[in-house]
């Protein structure tokens, strides 16, 4: 590995690290089979290191903070709402304008364009326009000298609002629900294979009735939200913006300035993670820096504290869900109904497309053939919340393993076997409700497989002996499969753009419309140039994603990235090569066809040159030594109306078991052992996917745990909006057994060298953790009742639903 720096202390201590994990690693990965892969030119399907890892660990990664500020430099603060409903009548900022520093302050009449940043439906102003919608609401920006400045002035919002505070803040989904209220019209998706899921249930031997609550989440990317914007001459603008969709805040900044989409440019070098967080919210803020950066000719900054980067932006939606399904002996459903409303927050942001992806995803692994469903996005008075990794699929999974579990304990059996009763067949019972046929199942194998690595059943055997000894401490264990659908559910989201730059000394410059967030895009992007062009990985250099170089690119969402850009730059690597190939044929002779690009050397016509000789010569014949690239994926379709279709290229799989034990006088818990066998086709880079994987638990796990958003019902004020009470999960919270594998497999489908996508998957995992404590509280109640566990699980929602099950069981 290349470093630019001599490794000092801290570089050798993380490298150590690194190599530590690495070989913690490859005992779950063919540390041979890759390096004989490596040895014959390949370089996909190796564990490389993340193309920035000894920069982020040596503190030397270029964030947008860390960008050398230029002369002028101005700071941003925002004013925010200190009620949740009610009209901004005025604001007097004159005592605001004195503070010591102010330079100006911004209001709603500064945006010379439109004031909205909303990223489908126009219902989101960027600064209040009157109406106030929630506690923490911008309502103005001070443009201070120093960024301290700005916010000891924009703290006094309170002071300077004039507010006709109006009526009680909604703040739930069954609130909003109850009032009618909801920031979209209602969906449904209805699937009839026996008469429809009413006279499918009515007609079932069993049925069963419920309710679920499942809370929100905070993304916590460790960089917030933040936006440099420098003026540029003519009216233009550059804004270096932490954000997972470039293109649409160069678009949405063009509007609030009224000027045309070529005088903005957004760039992103990478972010310290987006988590969704940054896919449509991140614009706001880069609005608010170039509406004040061209109104003062001067560059702004706009970083927000962690508080209020809580208090202004949204998250995960939380979900209330009512349902009833009827179902036979063996615990098969046979009709199903469910409506399922979720906290939109004040707008409508992406709540639309994750009630799609939610009601989607109910069916989860399972096949379906009579069910109805209703979606509602409920209008509250909070954050409008967002993509979150998963982007509503996980919320409507976890409704159907809830019913799972449930069946299971009405039948008295393992929760596996109605699991299994329930999966969707290879050849038949195989059409998903919205009528995409499940072609790919690979469920069967691996369910069983990790079913037998995790001597599960053995397991269970030795869990309810231990149940039986012991009345205070319980264990429970579940195990959870996935299938998640990829692609947007949008499908002209679904294509992307590259630029490739082979420069004459033969090192490679790619630039795609994806971004770097952490979760390695550009490794695998590099790893795909490299393997095309057979050169050597240190050859080739991933740059910013910058909005002149790669047009109307989609966001860096819906676990497409890699899919995508590495299709894209695949495409003009592939066509450089084909140049070269020509080149090379012309000058020594043989076919074109016949020319072997391979670990840096061109093998033609008997003949092996270096790659940079090649280009050297190509050069002097002038040949076009950059391409782009392009790709669209194939065969998608999608009828919103109707909610049919073909909305996804392929499924991703997975399972994981997880084994609790749960003090039940306490409600503390802890997780002992987790076995997780996930798919992610042939792996472009292993080591990058276990590390998705990884996270992508134990962030899951804390969702469904300790991560608890509290509103406060009278003010609507929301109370946990920094770590002292929004608790996530840390090193420590994982389990000292953590048995993480790649399924071996490929992707059916022509995805990028056979690989799936790994992003979001595998958040749906740690479902097992929240299942395993439902399985100790069930225990606690000698499995006589349904333990009616909300999500998260924290110590007082396990002590609740324990005192429940044991009212039931005297
Ligand atoms: N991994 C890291 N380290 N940081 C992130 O912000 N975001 C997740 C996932 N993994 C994220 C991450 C989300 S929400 C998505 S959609 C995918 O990465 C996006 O990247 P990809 O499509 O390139 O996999
Ligand atoms: N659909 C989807 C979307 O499935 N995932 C996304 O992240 C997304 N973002 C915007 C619109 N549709
Ligand atoms: Mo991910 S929620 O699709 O950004």
């Amino acid at each position: 590995m290349n470093h630019p720096v001599e490794p000092g202390i801290a570089i050798a201590r993380a490298a150590q690290a690194f190599a530590d994990y690495a070989t913690n690693t490859a005992a779950r990965i063919d540390v041979n089979a890759e390096a004989a892969r490596q040895q014959n030119g390949a370089r996909v399907g190796i564990s490389r290191a993340h193309e920035s890892a000894y920069l982020h660990v040596a503190g030397e990664a270029t964030y947008v903070d860390d960008i050398p500020e230029l002369n002028g430099t101005l700071h941003c603060a925002l004013g925010l709402s200190p009620v949740a409903t009610g009209r901004l009548t005025a604001l007097s900022l004159d005592a605001i304008r004195q503070m010591p520093d102010v330079v100006t302050v911004i209001t709603a009449a500064d945006i010379p364009g439109v004031n909205d940043c909303g990223s489908i439906i126009h219902d989101d102003p960027i600064l209040c326009d009157g109406e106030i919608r929630y506690v923490g609401q911008p309502l103005f920006a001070v443009i201070a000298k120093t960024r301290a400045a700005a916010r000891r002035a924009a703290a006094q919002a309170k002071a300077a609002a004039v507010i006709e505070a109006s009526g009680d803040p909604v703040l739930t989904p069954r609130e909003a629900h109850a009032r009618g209220q909801y920031v979209l019209p209602p969906m449904h998706l209805d699937r009839s294979t026996n008469g429809g899921a009413r006279e499918a249930i009515d007609a079932a031997p069993r049925r069963l009735k419920g309710t679920l609550d499942v809370g929100g989440q905070e993304q916590f990317y460790l960089e917030g939200q933040i936006s440099y914007a420098i003026p540029k001459e003519g009216g233009a603008v550059h804004v270096h913006c932490s954000t997972q969709h470039p293109s649409e805040m160069q678009h949405l900044v063009a509007h609030a300035l009224g000027i045309q989409s070529h005088a903005v440019h957004v760039e992103c070098r990478r972010m310290g993670g987006g988590f969704g967080g940054k896919e449509s919210q991140s614009a706001l803020f880069a609005c608010v820096a170039s509406v004040a950066a061209c109104k003062l000719q001067r560059p702004v900054k706009l970083r927000l504290d962690r508080d209020d980067d809580f208090m202004i932006t949204g998250r995960r939606h939380c979900f209330w869900y009512e349902y009833e399904v009827g179902y036979d002996e063996e615990g098969r459903i046979l009709g199903a109904e469910i409506t399922m409303v979720s906290r939109a927050g004040h707008s409508a942001d992406l709540s639309g497309p994750v009630m799609t992806r939610a009601l989607c995803h109910f069916d989860n692994a399972y096949w379906l053939p009579d069910v109805s469903m209703h979606g509602f996005c409920g209008k509250t008075n909070t954050q409008s919340n967002t993509a979150f990794r998963g982007f509503g699929g996980p919320q409507g999974a976890i409704a159907m393993e809830n019913i799972m579990e449930s069946i299971a304990t009405e039948l008295g059996c393992d929760a596996l076997d109605v699991r299994r009763a329930n999966f969707y067949g290879t050849t038949e019972h195989n059409v998903t409700p919205y009528e995409q046929k499940v072609t790919d199942n690979v469920i069967h194998e691996l369910v069983g497989e990790l079913e037998q690595t995790s001597d599960y059943r053995a397991r269970r055997a030795a869990i309810a002996a231990f149940n039986a000894a012991s009345p205070v401490l319980k264990r429970g264990m579940s195990l959870t499969p996935l299938k998640f659908g990829i692609s947007f559910n949008v499908a002209h989201f679904n294509q992307a753009g590259a630029l490739v730059h082979v420069y004459s000394d033969g090192s490679i410059l790619v630039n795609h419309g994806g971004t770097e967030m952490g979760q390695g895009l550009n490794t695998k992007v590099a790893q795909v140039v490299a393997h095309e062009l057979g050169v050597s990985f240190d050859s080739v250099r991933v740059t910013a994603t910058d909005t002149t170089k790669v047009a109307n690119t989609s966001a860096t969402a819906a676990s497409t990235g890699a899919d995508l850009n590495g299709k894209a730059a695949q495409d003009a690597a592939r066509q450089i090569r084909e140049r070269l190939a020509e080149c090379a044929a012309r000058r020594h002779g043989g076919d074109a066809a016949g020319v072997r690009f391979a670990n840096g050397q061109v093998t033609v016509n008997g003949k092996s040159l270096e790659f940079a000789q090649l280009v050297r010569e190509a050069y002097v014949d002038r040949v076009q030594l950059w391409s782009d690239g392009f790709y669209a994926t194939p065969g998608l379709h999608w009828d919103g109306a109707k909610m049919k279709g073909h909305p996804f290229f392929y499924f991703a799989y997975g399972a994981a078991v997880s084994e609790v034990v749960v003090d039940t006088l306490t409600g503390e818990w802890k997780l002992l052992r987790a076995d997780v066998l996930h798919d992610v086709g042939r792996s472009l880079n292993p080591a990058v996917d276990v590390g998705q994987v990884e996270g992508a638990f134990i962030q899951g796990m804390g969702w469904l745990t300790t991560e608890e958003l509290v509103w406060h019902p009278q003010s609507g004020k929301l109370m946990t909006h920094a770590p002292s009470t929004y608790k996530i999960p840390t090193a420590n919270d994982c389990p000292p057994v953590f048995n993480v594998r790649l399924f071996v497999g490929e992707n059916p489908e022509d995805s990028i060298h056979k690989s799936k996508a790994v992003g979001e998957p595998p958040l749906l995992l740690p479902f097992s953790v929240f299942f395993a404590i439902r399985d100790a509280v069930s225990a606690a109640g000698e499995h006589g009742a349904s333990p009616q566990l909300r999500a998260p699980a924290t110590s007082e929602a396990i002590l609740n639903a324990i005192e429940a099950v044991q009212a039931a069981a005297a």
